[in-house]
């Protein structure tokens, strides 16, 4: 475990604003986005089919009459149908990770990207970041949002940033030992490769001057955070966001690491039940959906993230008076219906990592021969347990089963792969193979 202790600090006062005065702020901006996006082909169409005038919407009680944006929304205006702006006051884009097909493009105005900094640079207060900390930022510097919006939340706290970007673990190692790195962005994913690398080439943890690390832009389990933690003697912070909303800086975990305070002065946040589409009890998991109140370039409204998670609307014991999101438990899109069961990967990476001797690098193939689904989990054991000995094989084995069972109900196959031979990712993971038409 980590000796480093972040202390309870706060970037701005809109953190702290009384629910009342936060409400009345929330709903100024809703006016004014929901006047912005008139500008947008798209949301005219969008109100004239509801039937609703800009000039209703008044306060937040009106968000709900609003109609929702999707992924598919986006794709048919793709490149740049959703600017309200003229594209000569676009002073960046970037683009979401489409796993097929062209990205969704977003842009920013220079208002833009100073908003964005502010919020990178408020969940980075709240996590440790402090002016004389240097950070090494792993994340890709490209279209992905991940790079180029933490570079700016960094510097814009007047730390100091190495921009090694994702890739070459033996360099990013270097980098850190030899520049005494105070603090590491990347993947969670990416994280478990580097500590991965620390230990296979004996790296002395003593050697490093890591204190801390916040990951995102993918989901990850407590589990993990544990063991990371662990091995590299940090401590870890969440943070969340999506390219389609802002980017990084729409949420971040506080020094007491109990869910993600969501910055609502920017971003008004719903959970509803993806089907009825109705709101969900505080606590209980659903789709969230973000309404940005100032961005310029592309405003948007209702969009449903496919998500699932659930809010807390407790006060927190850091003062900050926002809601809080939980871990993000998948996407509905990477959700798979096994035997007409719903699981998520993290569920299988929560069942793994609480077995000894299985290194948590896996991946989930599922098929559908005979008409009955079969999911199979490759697993990589560790150096440690790689062992000819049929028996032990079996047992571990075994205790994956019942591990996987305990969390998903589900009896899946297990397969045993050696140290090292599964794919390794520097940016998001990809860890699911589903042969199964969708549809
Ligand atoms: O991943 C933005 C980001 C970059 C957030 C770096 C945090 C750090 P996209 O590429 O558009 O943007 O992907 C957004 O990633 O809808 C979630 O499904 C997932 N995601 C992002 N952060 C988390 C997280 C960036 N902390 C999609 N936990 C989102 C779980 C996350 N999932």
């Amino acid at each position: 475990m980590s000796t480093f202790v972040v202390e309870n600090r706060i970037w701005d006062q809109a953190e702290t604003l009384p629910r009342g005065e936060l409400a009345a702020l929330q709903g100024a901006k809703l006016a004014e986005t929901v006047e912005r996006v008139q500008r947008i082909p798209f949301y005219q169409r969008k109100f004239a089919e509801a039937g609703i005038s800009p000039g209703q919407i008044k306060s937040v009680d009106d968000l709900q009459r609003l109609p929702f944006t999707t992924k598919a929304d986006l794709r048919e205006e793709y490149p740049l149908g959703m600017l309200a702006v003229d594209r000569a006051d676009v002073a960046r884009y970037h683009g979401s990770s489409g796993t097929t097909g062209k990205p969704t493009m977003v842009a920013y105005t220079r208002n833009d990207l100073n908003t964005w900094a502010n919020l990178c640079a408020r969940f980075l207060t709240g996590g440790g970041l402090l002016p004389e900390h240097s950070v090494q930022i792993a994340f890709g510097y490209g279209l992905f949002t991940g790079g180029f919006g933490l570079h700016y939340g960094v510097e814009r706290v007047g730390a100091s940033v190495i921009p090694a970007a994702a890739g070459n673990t033996p360099k990013q190692i270097m980098l850190m030992l030899d520049m005494q790195v105070d603090a590491l962005v990347c993947t969670p994913s990416y994280a478990l490769n580097i500590s991965e690398f620390i230990i296979q080439n004996d790296i002395p943890r003593n050697a490093l001057n890591l204190k801390y690390a916040h990951f995102g832009g993918e989901p990850w389990t407590e589990d993990m955070r544990t063991r990371i933690e662990d091995e590299l003697g940090i401590l870890c912070f969440n943070n969340y966001g999506l390219s389609e909303v802002i980017g990084p800086g729409v949420s971040g975990e506080c020094a007491v690491r109990d869910g993600m305070h969501i910055s609502e002065d920017a971003f008004m946040v719903e959970c509803i039940n993806p089907e009825t589409l109705e709101p969900v009890a505080p606590g209980e998991e659903g789709e969230l959906v973000f309404t940005s109140l100032c961005k310029e370039a592309m405003p948007i409204i209702r969009y449903r993230t496919r998500d699932i998670a659930s809010l807390n609307p407790e006060p927190c014991a850091c003062g900050r008076t926002s809601v809080r999101m939980s871990r993000v438990t998948g996407r509905s899109d990477d959700m798979l219906i096994i035997k007409g069961v719903n699981v998520y990967p993290s569920q299988i990476e929560q069942a793994l990592l609480r077995v000894e001797g299985t290194a948590p690098h896996y991946r989930i193939e599922v098929d559908r021969p005979d008409r009955k689904d079969v999911a199979t989990v490759k697993v990589e054991m560790t150096e440690d347990r790689f062992s000819p000995s049929v028996k032990e094989m079996q047992e571990l084995k075994d205790k994956i089963d019942r591990a996987i069972q305990g969390i998903t109900g589900l009896r899946m196959n297990i397969e045993l792969v050696s140290p090292n031979s599964l794919e390794r990712f520097v940016g998001k993971a990809q860890r699911v193979i589903d042969h199964r038409k969708k549809g």
